[in-house]
């Protein structure tokens, strides 16, 4: 309901709307609305209200809300089951507790603040509260096992998409999953899956994007390597409207290519990257290698050239980048 009354509040903002219209309109009571519109001003909407003229919708709260996140969905699946929490230790774990408990493909988990964020090989994710977008997508493809490094790569394309194209910086995919603007870090992708019998189960698709934290925001240690969107664009960013459209990008790339593959992928990938071109050092396990980045191939694994002159691919690994 709340949902509802929402969407009609953005759908036309010039308009008063009046108790008997919006009782009409959605099917209940005057009182169930007024209701309702008491439930969202303790949440942080403000309404002007006038007798006789009826309710404007005048500001929406800062802080995120599941009832406002889904009135702003364009998509069939992805964010349909939705929950918004306060204070967690990490949203993947929480996304893992739901699947237990039977969640579908397309639920989402989103926190205020992670206190065991947590990124690739055990590194913490920092994901202080009210500021960043940290989110956990189950996803159950199905799909060959080897071929679950792609969804990284597919992931980190949408976000890319939808950041560029909410706020026009320059951002670009760093191989594989680092998501960077002028050389720093304002997005990392986790993705976690599980396996049986040779056969990927789930994944859990985890994305935090570092929204609005300003400088100080972040610890010194991370200052130099990590940015914001804030920071880059000097505005404050809408994180439902971000959330969207993340979620809008994701569902349909994600539907191209369970329909026609990779290869669709591949080349957005690659019209997005950083990487191709650039002169690396990639640690790999316990090896060191120089090498200039060349591509990725079908599976999404980074094609090199080391100073020798030959090929090789690069399955997992950091990369440096001269
Ligand atoms: P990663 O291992 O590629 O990157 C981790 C590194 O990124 C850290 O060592 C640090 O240098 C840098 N970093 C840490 N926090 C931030 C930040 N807020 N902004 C920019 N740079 C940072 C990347 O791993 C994967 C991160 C996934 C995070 C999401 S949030 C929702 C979900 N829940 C969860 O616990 N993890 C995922």
């Amino acid at each position: 309901m709340e949902e509802q009354l929402l969407k009609l509040f953005r759908e036309r903002p010039e308009r008063d709307w009046s108790g008997e219209d919006l009782s009409r309109l959605l099917h209940c009571s005057r009182t169930a609305v007024w209701k309702h519109i008491q439930s969202l001003k303790t949440r942080g909407f403000e309404f002007e209200s006038a007798p006789r003229r009826g309710y404007r919708l005048v500001r929406e709260p800062d802080s995120l809300d599941a009832a406002l996140l889904a009135s702003r969905l364009s998509t069939k699946r992805f964010g349909r089951r939705l929950n918004v929490l306060d204070t967690v230790d990490s949203t993947q774990s929480i996304a893992q507790q739901w699947i237990a408990d039977g969640a579908e493909e397309g639920a989402l988990v989103l926190a205020e603040e992670q206190t065991g964020g947590r990124g690739r090989r055990g590194r913490p994710w920092h994901s202080p509260p009210g500021k960043g977008v940290w989110m956990s997508l189950v996803l159950q493809p199905q799909i060959p096992l080897q071929f679950t490094p792609q969804l990284t790569l597919l992931t980190a394309v949408a976000v890319c998409r939808a950041i560029g194209k909410l706020t026009q910086l320059p951002i670009g995919i760093k191989w594989p999953n680092d998501l960077l603007i002028h050389g720093k870090k304002v997005c990392g992708i986790l993705l976690e899956s599980k396996a049986e019998d040779e056969r990927l189960v789930h994944v859990i698709a985890g994305i935090g994007i570092s929204a609005n934290l300003a400088l100080e925001d972040f610890p010194e240690t991370l200052r130099d390597i990590a940015t914001s969107l804030m920071i880059e664009s000097g505005r404050r960013v809408d994180r439902h409207e971000l959330i969207a459209e993340v979620l809008s990008q994701l569902e349909q790339l994600y539907d191209l290519y369970l329909s026609q593959g990779f290869e669709p992928i591949r080349l957005l990938w690659e019209a997005l990257n950083v990487t191709v071109g650039r002169h690396l050092l990639i640690q790999d396990g316990s090896e060191s290698i120089q090498a200039v980045a060349t591509g990725i191939d079908k599976q999404g694994a980074l094609e090199v050239r080391t100073p020798d002159g030959r090929t090789r691919k690069i399955y997992s690994g950091e990369l440096e980048m001269a």
